[in-house]
């Protein structure tokens, strides 16, 4: 039980200087300088290199605090600490307590020995994280990967020490709850949850862990109360010798957890109680749904299967890339975090995949993604690396997986573990003789690897991702399945990042592929894609944020402090250069370089969707940012809407309509990601660029859940030849019940050869109870209209959508994705458009 809480006011200081600044808990060191002025905004500018210096320094927290004499009479006295970050000296009225090396840790200390009556002084001392790799990268003879930095040593969220979309802000402090904690007669130290799904009910063992803390008979209760406040339980003594209990509790009628869009969220309370003497001496509760999820990996006609099943269906994933949300740990909230949930909601996600090069989130987080139907896919936190493997580096790694893991296993969105992000990726690139990392090396410039230190590089991980872990996680998490690394093949040394398509998940990226064309997509047969992106400019308003004028141009120094990507630029220019005229105003470049990476999404979702069977999922990289920053994902550092999310709610609507265009003819494909099959209509029309009807027309079709239809094959070879292709394009909807659940349009060459009519956009706007309705049309065919407000944020129903001549479509501003109230004037005051005909 709780009894001394230390969050809260702290003081702390440099260690080689005098003065004491006031410090908040939990938080960090960089956060603490901040609010004392003595650090400036780091994401402003180029203020990341102004602030490495701060790295440098070891840091003092201290704080007083005092005991009242009945908390020292209790059997055990703990100091918890749920999160040290990272290279940590704790001391106790002024005696040294322990030292900590993890900050995905959470480390308890018996304290009733040091602890006083009246005033007690803890102390933390943190030293440089920087200064701490420096030395291990020196030592380690070469074998460190990413430049060198020696990042593998230290069990520390790797995105800190920068990355291709982070800055280099490797902060410490106490970074989540620190408290005391006191416990008589017994305590309960691990709760596991087993489901057993059987015939019309759901048995749940619950088996709890208990230490004896006197010699005392304890007992255990579990009551599971169901959404409906129906309750089941069940009272056993524990196990005298190992204070280990078994209960089985039945759930009868039990109501079954679902992805979000395949079923609703049930969820059932477990409330656990430790008794000694009929007085209850300790108590868990916790948050269930009844579920169960296996990854299917059978062979088939393709190779072998990379399949979610949940509660036995096959499932098609569909989600992003969770990073860290903010490189300022302590800026993180659960209501920051319900935000971006709900973000990925509306955009139709199912799944997030938790990036290892991150941190094990909160219990929040797994608790919003119970509630909103998110199946998590989680790395476990190794990234990019080689690891070591010597016995006080396995033995921490052993007690970080049971704290994250222990804390995560019983929650319903729990779906794949995974040992790591792409270390056989980084291997394959340093060392493999495979033609796809040949390449690669050569683009990066990477020496290939001395074939003695290759060796022992794969000997450790051998040892750590396919026998150390694989291992521990069984005795763990036996209920959810596990892959050695993401990618993942079935066998080791067989990942490889750009042709897996019969065995194992992919990372796929176009430009690290020789910077193929987007075309290339359609080649691709991939069982289940876990990362693939393009980059992109965030917002303007996030740009401004963090600009002046003279730096809003691609190339300015500041710019390029906030695009990390080796070559990002030239990246972007040299696909926006395929499809689009580059623009030279920098608002048209961010505006194109969004739709560029919305386009190339959809291009390669549409696909992976018409092979749904064979492919089984789409995870895009990324889906946040942790600071305003160019890169590859959906919601940019303030969660404003990139236009890829849009694109992302569109290609991810549970049914939809795709066209697989060629040079002149199409197909029109149906998936459906609903869990009943479905029928409705395609209707079609080949228009000219001024929406004038050419050909148009309908076949109603039966779509089987996961069993893509082709609707309609189209032949335009009689209108459309070398000289006329760019004058007309397709537009095609799915109906439904006469509504329609999606829609599209085609084009037959590429954007800038299209013969655009001057659109004349006209917007209407009207005010509801809780929503503004935009009508908008436009008097020609148009290409990726985007709405946005001058100053407020919004996310509307849809964006950056192909808008036909001739009709009306109303979008909706919900007043709850309104960032501040607005009346109608001013909502029609502040409201713009851009589509792709205004950029010069
Ligand atoms: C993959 C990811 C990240 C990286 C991204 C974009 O390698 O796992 O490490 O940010 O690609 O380059």
């Amino acid at each position: 039980m709780k009894t001394v809480d230390l969050n809260g006011q702290w003081r702390m200081k440099a260690l080689n200087q005098e003065d004491w600044i006031e410090a908040k808990v939990p938080g960090s060191v960089f956060q603490d300088l901040m609010a004392a002025g003595k650090v400036p905004d780091p994401y402003f500018r180029d203020n990341e290199d102004k602030i490495a210096p701060v790295f440098q320094e070891d840091y003092e927290y201290r704080r007083e605090f005092s005991v009242a004499g009945d908390v020292l009479k209790h059997d055990e006295v703990l100091l918890c600490c749920e999160g040290l970050d990272t290279i940590a000296t704790l001391s106790l009225n002024g005696r040294v307590l322990a030292q900590t090396d993890n900050m995905h840790r959470t480390w308890h200390f018996n304290v009733k020995g040091l602890l006083k009556e009246g005033v007690n002084t803890i102390e933390i001392l943190f030293r440089s994280p920087v200064t701490f790799t420096q030395k291990m990268a020196a030592q380690s003879r070469g074998m460190s990967m990413m430049g060198g930095r020696g990042i593998e040593y230290i069990r520390k969220a790797q995105c800190m020490f920068g990355w291709d979309w982070g800055l280099v802000l490797p902060d410490s402090g106490i970074w989540r709850d620190i408290y005391i904690e006191c416990f008589d007669l017994g305590k309960i130290e691990d709760v596991h949850i087993m489901q057993e799904h059987l015939q019309g009910e759901v048995l749940l063992n619950i088996q709890t862990a208990c230490r004896f803390l006197r010699e005392a008979g304890l007992e255990v209760e579990a009551t599971v109360t169901s959404p409906d406040g129906e309750t089941f339980s069940a009272k056993g003594p524990s196990d005298a010798g190992s204070g280990v209990n078994i209960l089985p509790v039945k759930i009868s009628d039990p109501k079954l957890w679902w992805p979000n869009g395949f079923g609703e969220q049930p969820l059932y309370r477990v409330d656990i109680t430790l008794f000694c003497g009929g007085v209850a001496v300790d108590e868990r509760h916790l948050q269930i749904g009844l579920r169960t999820v296996h990854l299917k990996r059978e062979k088939d006609e393709w190779g072998q299967s990379f399949t979610f099943l949940v509660n036995g269906m096959p499932l098609f994933l569909k989600g992003a890339n969770l990073v860290i949300e903010d490189a300022l740990l302590g800026r993180t909230s659960r209501g920051r975090t319900e935000k971006m949930i709900k973000s990925c909601v509306q955009a139709h996600f199912n799944c997030i995949r938790v990036w290892g090069g991150a941190v094990y989130p909160a219990d929040y987080f797994y608790d919003l993604c119970d509630q909103y139907g998110i199946l998590v896919y989680h790395d476990l936190m190794f990234a990019c690396n080689f690891y070591p493997t010597d016995t006080a580096f396995l033995e921490n790694v052993k007690h970080e997986l049971a704290d994250n893991v222990g804390r995560a296993r019983h929650h319903a969105c729990i779906g794949l573990w995974s040992g790591n992000n792409e270390v056989e990726v980084i291997y394959g690139m340093c060392a493999s003789k495979a033609p796809e990392f040949v390449q690669m090396r050569k683009q990066f410039g990477i020496p290939e690897m001395d074939e003695n230190v290759a060796k022992e590089i794969w000997d450790n991980i051998l040892k750590l991702f396919y026998e150390f872990i694989p291992k521990l996680m069984s005795g763990l998490d036996p209920q959810t399945d596990f892959v050695c690394s993401s990618p993942s093949s079935d066998e080791p040394g067989k990942v490889s990042i750009f042709n897996n398509f019969d065995n194992g998940d992919a990372h796929y990226y176009l430009a690290y592929d020789n910077q193929s064309p987007y075309t290339k997509m359609r080649d691709l047969k991939f069982r289940f894609v876990s990362e693939m992106g393009f980059q992109s400019y965030p917002d303007m308003k996030t740009v401004r944020s963090f600009t002046c004028e003279e730096d809003l141009a691609p190339y300015t120094p500041v710019m390029l402090k906030h695009q990390k990507c080796f070559n990002g630029n030239q990246i972007i220019e040299a696909y926006m250069g395929q499809d689009y005229k580059v623009p030279k105003r920098f608002e048209d470049y961010v505006y194109v370089s969004q739709m560029l990476a919305g386009e190339i999404l959809r291009y390669s979702v549409e696909h992976l969707r018409r092979n749904e069977g064979r492919c089984m999922g789409v995870i895009t990289w990324q889906l946040n940012d942790c600071w305003p920053v160019v890169s590859w994902a959906g919601l940019d550092y303030f969660g404003r809407w990139k236009a890829q999310q849009y694109y992302s709610k569109r290609a991810y609507a549970p049914i939809l309509v795709s066209a697989k265009e060629e040079e002149a003819s199409a197909e029109l494909w149906i998936t459906n990601d609903t869990p009943a099959d479905v029928t409705g209509t395609v209707r079609w029309q080949l228009l000219d660029a001024r929406s004038k009807l050419v050909r148009e027309g309908s076949e109603t079709v039966r779509v089987q859940s996961c069993k893509p239809v082709l609707a309609a094959r189209l032949d335009f070879g009689d209108v459309l030849d070398d000289g006329s292709r760019g004058d007309y394009y397709l537009a095609f909807a799915f109906e439904v019940e006469n509504q329609i659940v999606s829609e599209g349009t085609a084009l037959f060459v590429k954007a800038k050869d299209f013969n655009f009519a001057p659109p004349e956009i006209e917007t209407n706007v009207q005010e509801e109870k809780d929503r503004f309705m935009i009508g908008i049309r436009s008097a020609a065919f148009t290409k990726s209209v985007a709405l946005f407000l001058s100053e407020a944020n919004c996310i509307f129903s849809d964006n950056y959508f192909d808008l036909s001549a001739g009709t009306t479509k109303v979008i909706t501003a919900p007043k709850a994705d309104l960032s501040e109230p607005l009346s109608l004037d001013e909502f029609k005051r502040q409201l713009k458009t851009v589509c792709l005909y205004d950029i010069e």
